[in-house]
């Protein structure tokens, strides 16, 4: 018998029941009632501690909720995944960023081959080319030692890499600045690479297709810049790539030897442990990236092991689903106490977004549910200062993750006690509020009663560790990799392909042509306007530079 859709099985409709039972259930309530409640759920692994305490749900809800996970196959999905079978169907490829994590006596097989002895060589050859920059043995063509690294990548080659080089800024050394160049708007470039110079500059261009039109388009400028400044000649000890793609490495002009390789079962946004993070590497140094990956691997681990009702990265995914599908959410915040993880967020918008970001099931059917949260936030306390009004007092209901460290990586005074008492304080202050009474005993005239009162029940998830560490980062990234995989894996979406992405980039190919000529415009009527707006500043610009 055919599988029932996912919204019509027993385990869904059973939710949405249990759903009308406890959606009123107040966090005051369920602590009250249950003495036990933050030690029953709370859980760790791989250095981090989940407590899911203060969401709308019980131990019941869990069940549920593991339940529907198991009837979906979500267990069988995960051995998929890790046995390197082709599970990303749209594109016929095996999925295995979880081979990059794995230790040098794993076998992985991929067509019959073990790519572990792969990934490591390259491992071996980054850290041999990181510690070569590092103790000033690669050198730039005038004999001077490298001081800056700009690595010119956008999306999956730029988001993992410029978020862990600055979440382990504590671990990166003094002696080395790296830089990150994404964005076609040239501003980028020029910001990046103002007040540098060229003979202590190494460029890392990392493209997976090296066809990327903002990091080619950067790749060149980059080459001209170095060439005006050290010549031709030059560019060899000044550019290395990541790439997939030797003949297009090799057709830019950088020598095939100055490679460094990885596969197509990488996912750009999975690529950070690829040698995609090579300039991580080299500001932190090959040690601190061995730890990273090992966090990566113990993450991973984790969840091929663990039961489901302790398994961080399941339930995470589980009390995600649980929110957008009977609560209705839409999006969700995710708020890292911690300034070294300020582009966390951008990195994981895409983590999610792009990979969950469907709208049709793996057999092209087009779902009946929600699919991926719109996911955002920023670093504590400055959100404080800005959108928690919303969070507290707002007529939406945004369930949000906290992040944070017990001890800082920077030692000033009483910084960290501080950020710390924040972090706790926002977690309790949504989840209890201040009811009507408690204003009213606290002597607020009653006209101001209503705009006092902190409604509560509004759901978090805490997420902390002791430090913020190599090896901590690596595994709250598979944490999130995983959430994202479990519920890709419930709603039965592909979560590895993104051709949303698509048809934006062939209209700007098309119409970056139309505003370089003045060929007949075939839009409609609001692009065709907005093209000829370009092209007439265009010909007041050449008309005053005459
Ligand atoms: C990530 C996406 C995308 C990709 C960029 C850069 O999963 O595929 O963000 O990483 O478009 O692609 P290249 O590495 O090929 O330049």
């Amino acid at each position: 018998m055919p599988r029932p859709r996912l919204n019509q099985s027993p385990e869904w409709l059973a939710l949405r029941g249990h759903y009308a039972d406890v959606a009123d259930r107040e966090l005051r309530d369920w602590f009250g009632a249950e003495p036990q409640r933050a030690s029953s759920m709370t859980v760790e692994a791989a250095g981090l501690v989940l407590d899911y305490s203060k969401n709308r749900l019980s131990a019941e809800t869990i069940g549920l909720l593991v339940a529907l996970a198991r009837s979906r196959g979500v267990g069988e999905r995960i051995e998929a995944m890790f046995r390197g079978e082709r599970i990303n169907t749209t594109e016929g490829r095996a999925v295995l960023h979880t081979a990059l994590r794995a230790p040098r006596d794993a076998e992985v097989v991929v067509d019959g081959e073990n790519v572990v002895p792969a990934v490591h060589a390259v491992l071996d050859r980054m850290a041999a080319f990181a510690g070569d920059v590092r103790e000033g043995r690669w050198r730039g063509a005038t004999g001077k030692r490298i001081r800056h690294v700009v690595n010119l990548g956008i999306g999956g080659s730029d988001l993992g890499p410029a978020m862990a080089t600055r979440a382990l800024s504590a671990y990166a050394s003094r002696e080395l600045d790296v830089r990150f160049v994404s964005n076609v708007d040239g501003a980028d470039f020029a910001q990046a690479t103002l007040g540098l110079d060229p003979a202590e500059t190494l460029f890392i261009v990392c493209s997976k297709t090296f066809t990327t039109i903002e990091t080619i388009t950067n790749a060149h400028s980059a080459r001209r810049w170095l060439v005006e400044g050290l010549g031709e000649d030059a560019v060899a000890k000044h550019f290395v790539a990541v790439s997939t793609n030797r003949a297009g490495v090799t057709e830019f002009g950088i020598d095939a030897g100055n490679m460094f390789e990885f596969w197509d079962w990488v996912g750009g946004r999975y690529s950070l442990p690829s040698a995609i993070g090579l300039s991580l590497m080299v500001a932190i140094g090959p040690e601190s990236f061995r730890d990273m990956l090992a966090g990566f691997y113990a993450m991973d681990e984790h969840f091929r092991e663990a039961p489901f009702e302790r398994n961080l990265p399941v339930l995470l995914g589980l009390i995600g689903l649980w929110y957008d599908e009977f609560f209705g959410c839409e999006t969700t915040a995710v708020l890292p106490y911690s300034e070294e993880l300020a582009r966390f967020g951008d990195y994981l918008q895409q983590l999610d977004m792009e990979s969950n970001g469907k709208r049709v099931d793996l057999d092209g059917v087009e779902l009946e549910w929600q699919s991926a949260p719109v996911v955002w936030g920023q670093a504590g306390t400055n959100g404080q200062h800005a959108f928690y009004q919303l969070l507290h007092q707002g007529t939406k209901l945004v369930p949000c993750d906290f992040i944070g460290f017990l001890r800082s990586n920077v030692d000033l005074g009483d910084h960290q006690r501080l950020l710390v008492a924040n972090l706790f304080a926002q977690a309790e202050a949504l989840a209890f509020g201040k009811t009507a009474e408690e204003v009213t005993a606290a002597g607020v005239d009653a006209e101001l009663v209503p705009h006092r009162v902190f409604p509560g029940n509004r759901p978090s998830n805490m997420i902390l560790a002791d430090q913020l560490t190599p090896h901590t980062l690596g595994a709250l990234i598979a944490l999130y990799e995983h959430k994202v995989f479990l519920q890709a894996a419930i709603w039965g979406i592909n979560a590895f392909d993104q051709w949303g992405v698509e048809l934006g980039k062939v209209a700007a190919k098309q119409i970056a042509g139309e505003l370089a000529d003045d060929s007949p415009l075939t839009h409609d009527s609001s692009t065709n306007a907005l093209i000829e707006r370009y092209r007439k500043s265009q010909e007041r610009l050449r008309h005053s530079s005459q």
